[in-house]
């Protein structure tokens, strides 16, 4: 049996963490798991007793409290224990990075660098289809039919913590919280950073990483959203 490959993806709000996740996914078949979009998705359940106070925190772009998180994600990784996956947006915080170093040991971290502005111009052009958590860039991925999602053809809605109040205030956080945790996957040797303002030329470094370090055939990088 192939080696089971655990990696995370981190990067500031509109780095491109899920688009990379997708490519990442699709040519090495790891399961993605994003935060983000588990969240959401918790959110439109009623059972979900943390849901309005979690709510509050997404929509101001603050980060919801570390023990909701790892409450929320760590059961998440127990079911998928027989696979290789990728975290995308968790772990945020160094406590959460340590929850999840006692549960299971990362083989890669990808931290990706991109300039604040390039970060500003496109969140304000990012639409999402909340049910599948696919994004769209009015500039670089747009969709097929404007404000309509290319599989399904339902409707796009633009994020309230992509608006300018909430977005610098993601952005703000994340220079706060991320360098305990860049530091603490640096001192474990499994960090490795990707810098740059296009998606589309970072991306063949990342391949080329992840092909040297997973014992799996890749395919060809393709753009799945
Ligand atoms: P999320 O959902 O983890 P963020 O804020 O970290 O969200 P986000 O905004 O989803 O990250 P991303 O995934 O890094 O961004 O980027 P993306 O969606 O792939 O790309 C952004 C846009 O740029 C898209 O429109 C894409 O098409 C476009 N794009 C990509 N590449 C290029 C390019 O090369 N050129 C151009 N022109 N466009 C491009 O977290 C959301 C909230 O949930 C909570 C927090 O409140 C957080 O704010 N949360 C947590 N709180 C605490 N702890 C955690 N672990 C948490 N996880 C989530």
């Amino acid at each position: 049996m192939a080696k089971l490959f655990r990696a995370a993806i981190m990067g500031p709000p509109g780095s491109g963490k899920g688009t990379i996740s997708r490519r990442i996914a699709q040519s090495f078949g790891l399961q993605y798991l994003s935060s983000g979009h588990y969240l959401g998705f918790n959110l439109l359940r009623p059972r979900f007793s943390a849901g309005v106070l979690v709510k509050t925190y997404v929509e101001r772009g603050m980060l919801v409290p570390d023990h909701v998180m790892t409450r929320l994600m760590l059961p998440r990784l127990e079911q998928v224990i027989g696979h290789s996956w990728l975290l995308d947006g968790f772990p945020r915080t160094l406590p959460q990075a340590r929850e999840l170093n006692n549960l299971c040991q990362l083989d890669m971290v990808i931290n990706l660098t991109v300039p604040f502005e390039t970060l500003k111009d496109r969140l304000s052009e990012r639409w999402v289809h909340p049910a599948s958590g696919r994004v769209y860039n009015m500039g670089f991925n747009p969709p097929l039919v404007e404000g309509r999602d290319d599989i399904t053809g339902e409707p796009l809605i633009h994020h309230d913590d992509d608006k300018p109040e909430a977005l610098m205030a993601r952005l703000r956080i994340y220079k706060d919280v991320a360098k305990p945790v860049i530091d603490f996957y640096k001192s474990l040797g499994i960090l490795h950073s990707f810098s740059g303002t296009d998606t589309d030329r970072i991306w063949p470094y990342i391949n080329t990483v992840l092909t040297n370090k997973m014992d799996t055939p890749h395919s060809d990088a393709r753009q799945t959203q």
